[in-house]
């Protein structure tokens, strides 16, 4: 069953939510919401990484994500794994000391020398993620020869380089990195291919939650952009995807839970036929 991660972004400036959960209580009622609703996995980030986004030093990004992270993490917290959404080393620690049990690296232990090694020594799990460039000027006229086969072949370097440093490569999971260096054309052929992903025989994520390339297909603001999320959420889990990383839990999750039945991944229950009331009627033929 395909996982929903929940997304908490206690930034000014994420890219459809920005300034909404920067307020660290807003950010920890907010995570609590999501599970509510069905996130499996919270990821909280402090620095937006959306096209054209600066970099935010450590002390902040810090300051930002470590309470959040405390709280969902702590025992009388929602009750799921959180995920760190860092690249730097600090932040990172900082989080995994307040109960992370996740670091989901947007530069798949390029950003910071010292995340894979910090990863390694506490055992946590790790997401890498396939980015050209960096946030700041990926966008601009990111070139594949291939999209898939480059993505494929980044990715199996960076196992290589995970397990090098000491992480248990049972540890890691790999993500496409949509819309991070890629055109509207590469998103669509990744999301196309993603099975050819699967090979590497690890747990993908994927993140198409609100993002560019379904505003370009639908003229949509980035707030109403739900219909293009969960179709290409279910499009991801029919092709191979483990974990979801999106805003919308709710939708996404009714979308995968319908979609996995009718793939035939999970058992058919009749939940309308099992609320019915258990008293017998008479039945006149
Ligand atoms: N996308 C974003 C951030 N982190 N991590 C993974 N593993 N995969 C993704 O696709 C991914 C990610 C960007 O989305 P968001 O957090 O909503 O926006 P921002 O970076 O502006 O905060």
């Amino acid at each position: 069953m395909a996982q929903v991660m929940g997304i908490v972004n206690v930034t000014p400036d994420s890219f459809s939510d920005g300034g909404l959960f920067l307020d660290a209580e807003r950010a920890i009622e907010h995570g609590h919401e999501l599970v509510a609703q069905g996130a499996a996995i919270l990821d909280v980030g402090g620095e937006s990484t959306r096209p054209g986004a600066d970099p935010v030093p450590a002390s902040i990004e810090l300051e930002r994500t470590e309470p959040v992270v405390r709280a969902l993490a702590a025992a009388d917290g929602p009750g799921v794994p959180v995920s760190i959404d860092t690249s730097k080393a600090e932040v990172a620690a900082a989080a995994l000391d307040a109960g992370a049990a996740l670091v989901n690296d947007v530069t798949a232990l390029r950003g910071d020398p010292d995340v894979a090694g910090l990863c390694a020594e506490r055992g946590c799990e790790v997401v890498l993620m396939h980015m050209l460039g960096e946030p700041r000027t990926m966008q601009d006229n990111p070139v594949y020869e291939d999209v898939v086969g480059d993505v494929k072949a980044f990715l199996a370097e960076r196992i290589e380089a995970a397990i090098a440093a000491g992480i248990a490569e049972e540890r890691i999971s790999l993500d496409p990195g949509i819309g991070f260096g890629k055109t509207l054309a590469h998103n669509l052929e990744l999301l196309r291919r993603l099975e050819e992903l699967a090979d590497l025989g690890r747990p993908l994520v994927v993140g198409t939650s609100r993002k560019r390339f379904i505003g370009a297909l639908t003229g949509r603001e980035v707030t109403d952009r739900v219909g293009g999320t969960v179709a290409s959420n279910v499009l991801a889990v029919a092709a191979g995807a483990d974990v979801l990383r999106v805003h919308d839990v709710q939708a996404v999750r009714q979308a995968v839970d319908v979609a996995e039945v009718i793939l035939g991944r999970r058992p058919w229950r009749d939940t309308l036929a099992e609320s019915k009331p258990t008293t017998t009627t008479t039945h006149r033929p």
